[in-house]
């Protein structure tokens, strides 16, 4: 059984230090965005390398902004115990998405570093710059540089929503300029993941820790109808080529086919753009997103397939056309056995009540999943709630976490 934190000062200390992340992009709707290579971005990355050295890591970025605090191994030879999450968030996030697993990971070194001394495998703590996809049309690009699965040419004419380049943002903040080493690691041990589940299961159950077994496969896609704008008072409605009037058929088609799977396949439409977007003239241009999400590839592949079927046939009734592009298709992923084995082990030992489960939401894991052993970890969300300022976990299930992750990095490392 290994020293651990005191509870109440464990559970202050989450506490504190998810407060003070969050502090780094607060917005005014009372949540939080950090959008990769913005300044809040840059700032908390810049925050949370000076604490990395100031519990005794060494502190380091790679050349896109992914940043590692390094506590040396005794064995030089020992491949790297890594550990951490994405410090990005989505526009008005919570603070808990991706910052848990950073504060988490930073708690869980210092303690093993205060109380066992230098582990024989390194162990790193990491922020990785980018997961999310909110403010570039790409996902992981953090973990994707680190695993060799996104490269440089990917983001060549990639631009935010206001038209600024990727290239032009990653330099300003410093990187992609051959100041830091490359991003490509070949000297991972494993990968462990400490997150908020984002839904509601551990919650209804009353679960204490969600051990992922696999992450769901997802694939997003941006959608422009075209038509024809003219004047909404004397355009009959038979003679109008009405790009929104499509679009509202297009996505009321996708969300009934959705709706009706008998097997828990989810679409999301999150976000539309419409030109000219004017009340008194018909819309002639409507971009739309679309994310699918399912454990089996294929069925993601058949309801894509036949919804844009379905597609061309409303398209061809109201005389606009489609264009799709599929901007993200990563594939449901396992999780390492072992480790979810290990992490089984300490919890049943602990008598902490958990449940093996599959991952809806999309995570770093998925990437590094592929690359090396991968385990990935979920403390409750408060009735489920995620990508809102609502988002909340209690600060018992917050430590329970960290001590989870504090047995297993011993386990690991030492
Ligand atoms: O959208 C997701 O699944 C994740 O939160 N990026
Ligand atoms: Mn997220
Ligand atoms: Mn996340």
């Amino acid at each position: 059984m290994i020293e651990q934190p005191k509870p109440s000062a464990l559970s202050e200390q989450v506490q504190h230090m998810m407060e003070w992340l969050a502090s780094y992009g607060r917005d005014e709707g009372g949540g939080v965005t950090r959008l990769l290579y913005d300044p809040a971005w840059c700032s908390a990355q810049q925050a949370l390398a000076s604490k990395m050295e100031e519990i005794g890591l060494t502190a380091r970025y790679d050349d896109v902004g992914n940043l590692f605090g390094r506590m040396d191994g005794r064995d030089p030879q020992a491949k790297v115990v890594l550990t951490g999450s994405h410090v990005d968030t989505v526009i008005g996030g919570g603070k808990y998405d991706g910052a848990y697993g950073i504060i988490a990971a930073l708690i869980a070194a210092e303690h093993l570093l205060t109380q066992y001394g230098p582990p024989l495998k390194p162990i790193e703590v990491v922020s990785l710059c980018e997961e999310e996809g909110s403010r570039f049309p790409l996902t992981y690009w953090g973990s994707g540089n680190i695993t060799g699965t996104k490269e440089r040419a990917a983001v060549a004419a990639v631009r935010d929503h206001h038209g600024v380049p990727f290239e032009e943002a990653m330099r300003e903040a410093g990187f992609g300029l051959g100041q830091h080493p490359q991003p490509l690691r070949s000297d991972l041990d494993c990968f462990i993941e400490l997150h908020i589940e984002q839904g509601q299961v551990l919650e209804r159950e009353g679960q204490s820790i969600g051990v992922v077994s696999h992450i769901v496969g997802q694939r997003r896609y941006e959608i422009t109808v075209y038509g024809e704008s003219n004047h909404a008072g004397t355009t009959p409605m038979r003679w109008r080529h009405d790009a929104m009037f499509t679009a509202a058929e297009m996505i009321a088609a996708l969300m009934h086919r959705a709706k009706g799977d008998p097997d828990g396949l989810v679409a999301t439409v999150g976000r539309m753009e419409v030109k000219p977007n004017v009340g008194n003239v018909i819309a002639r241009e409507v971009t739309f997103s679309l994310d699918v999400r399912h454990s089996s590839d294929e069925k993601i592949g058949n309801f894509c397939d036949e919804a844009f079927r379905e597609f061309e046939v409303i398209a061809a009734e109201h005389g606009t056309s489609i264009v799709y592009r599929k901007w993200m298709d990563e594939a449901s992923v396992g999780m390492d056995l072992k480790l979810q084995q290990a992490a089984s082990e300490v919890l049943a030992r602990e008598g902490i009540s958990y449940r093996t489960m599959t991952s809806g939401a999309g995570h770093d894991s998925q990437v590094f999943g592929t690359f090396c052993p991968t385990a990935l970890l979920f403390v409750p969300s408060r009735g489920g709630i995620s990508h809102s300022p609502a988002e909340f976990t209690e600060k018992e299930d917050l430590e329970r976490g960290v001590k989870l992750l504090i047995d297993l990095l011993y386990r690991l490392a030492y």
